[in-house]
């Protein structure tokens, strides 16, 4: 009997003897508007999050704004401390655009934002943590949604005036760049479900407007610093891409092509342009979308075209494939007669849901499904040619205890899951980065969601710091490069799984 047992477990693999690889980089996140504060100090000038919060509270949860947020806006030093008793490789951060050019055009920089930035970079690398940095995290300068916001193709060439101050300042230590932080999102929600600022719901038609220059603006960044900085700064740059996995409501084909049409037309929307072989949108979707636009009796698609040389200039663009990821849906067709086209939600086509018995965290879109991860990473694999992978952001919400036992479950068994892909699958994952450093703004929810792995106060004036339990659970992970559901830090108790 016991060699039978013997000789089962060692033919047997657990994710639990998995290690990570040694040059494998572990980090945390924040992004500028939900941490930063300091809305109006010294020069900064007024982005999209600051008039939503300040003219429209009703539209957040709590009424609440990123005035003041976690003050790491005078914070960023002693943060850093913390940052490095963590043990992380590098910290993932992003730069507000108004902070370091108040009217969102680079004929005018403002001083303090390059200082503040500098302190926090030359902090950062003195104490061994390397800056990644992320260009934009949804905060708009004002002026430019005044112009007409990303719908505009004019602010592709903004953005790329932003990304060439970004890269003459700061590109001598930072060596990491992240162009775009969730295009899908901030497209959908600013201009067509109306989620995101500047909250504008839409009919099928700004949100793809809005993905286009996106799409155009990261290929013009990327190819500015592949002529004018790569060679003497040596860096790299990317974008961050996200997405659920979608997984068939059933066996049935047509649950099949449910699931796989979400994912190209949510995902495959920027990855394809950027990743695949060929560039441009997915032809599901340009073959969708221009036969939906014909018989709801538009003269051409809504869906723009890229000429012949944009579609080039965006095809591998990227060093890497940031990837934030949170959870999974299952999907079937839209039942006939379901939503009110034009709409982009009628133009995929599906219904994607939840599983009642799934857990949900204190966001009531966030289940976990670990094994959903696996299945995304391996479908990357296969679409884009096995492309160098960073997990950019993961992470689970709850109402901010330090006895954070349901966060541990999330980031071990998700962690668990990309062990598996990278030691089963042969994935090509070189990083991941736990969302969130420290509770914040949580765009509409306000405060109501916690993703930090570090509580704030935000109630004491001073936005005083705990890290929680899982705060010393993923410096174990970090410091062993293995998952150990054991490990219970000390004063902390037991968590049952
Ligand atoms: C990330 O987006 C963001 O990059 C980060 O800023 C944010 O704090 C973090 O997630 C946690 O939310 O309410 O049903 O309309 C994750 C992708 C896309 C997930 C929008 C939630 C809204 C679903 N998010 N989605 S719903």
């Amino acid at each position: 009997m016991k060699w039978l047992l013997v000789l089962i477990y060692a033919c047997t693999s657990y994710a639990e003897d998995y290690v990570f690889p040694p040059n494998f980089q572990f980090g945390v996140a924040t992004a500028s508007y939900q941490v930063e504060g300091g809305w109006n100090a010294s020069g900064k000038g007024e982005n999209i999050w600051d008039v939503l919060t300040h003219n429209r509270p009703e539209l957040i949860y709590d009424q609440s704004n990123g005035d003041i947020a976690c003050d790491t806006y005078n914070k960023a030093i002693t943060d850093v401390q913390l940052l490095k008793s963590l043990g992380v490789d590098f910290y993932r951060f992003s730069f507000s655009w108004s902070r370091i050019l108040p009217v969102g055009t680079s004929n005018k920089i403002n001083p303090d934002g390059i200082r503040y930035y500098n302190e926090l970079i030359d902090e950062l690398l003195k104490n061994g943590i390397k800056p990644f940095a992320t260009m934009f995290h949804w905060d708009l300068p004002q002026p430019l949604q005044e112009i007409g916001g990303w719908p505009n193709p004019v602010v592709a060439d903004l953005f790329v005036d932003y990304a060439n101050v970004l890269f003459e300042h700061f590109g001598d230590r930072v060596k990491d760049w992240i162009t775009f932080n969730e295009p899908a999102v901030f497209c959908g929600g600013g201009y067509e479900d109306g989620s995101k600022a500047p909250a504008y719901k839409g009919n099928g038609f700004g949100v793809y407007l809005c993905a286009h220059t996106v799409l155009r603006a990261h290929g013009k960044a990327y190819r500015l610093y592949e002529s004018k900085y790569k060679a003497s700064q040596g860096g790299r740059v990317g974008i961050t891409l996200d997405t659920y996995w979608f997984e068939p409501s059933s066996d049935k084909p047509e649950d099949i092509e449910a699931g796989e049409i979400t994912i190209q037309m949510n995902f495959g929307w920027f990855a394809h342009p950027i990743y695949s072989k060929e560039g441009d949108y997915p032809s599901v979707m340009k073959e969708r979308i221009a036969e939906k636009s014909s018989t709801e009796g538009f003269p051409r698609s809504r869906l723009p075209e890229f000429t012949p040389e944009e579609i080039e200039e965006i095809r591998g663009s990227s060093d890497f494939f940031g990837l934030n990821h949170y959870t999974t849906n299952k999907c079937t067709p839209l039942p006939a007669g379901w939503g009110i086209p034009p709409s982009q939600w009628t133009d995929i086509g599906t219904m994607c849901y939840y599983e009642t018995n799934w857990e949900i965290g204190a966001s009531s879109w966030l289940a976990v499904v670990p094994w959903g991860f696996r299945k995304l990473l391996v479908w990357i694999k296969n679409e884009y040619n096995n492309p160098e992978v960073i997990i950019t952001e993961n992470g689970f919400s709850d109402k901010g205890e330090l006895n954070d036992c349901r966060r541990i479950n999330y980031y071990n068994t998700y962690l668990e899951e990309l062990l598996k892909a990278i030691h089963e699958d042969g994935c090509n994952i070189s990083g991941y980065t736990a969302w969130s450093f420290l509770d914040n703004f949580e765009w509409m929810r306000g405060f109501t969601e916690k993703f930090g792995v570090i509580y704030v106060d935000f109630d004491d004036p001073d936005r005083s710091r705990t890290p929680k339990m899982s705060y010393y659970v993923y410096k174990n992970i970090l410091a062993t490069k293995r998952v150990d559901w054991k490990f219970t830090p000390d004063s902390f108790n037991e968590c049952e799984f």
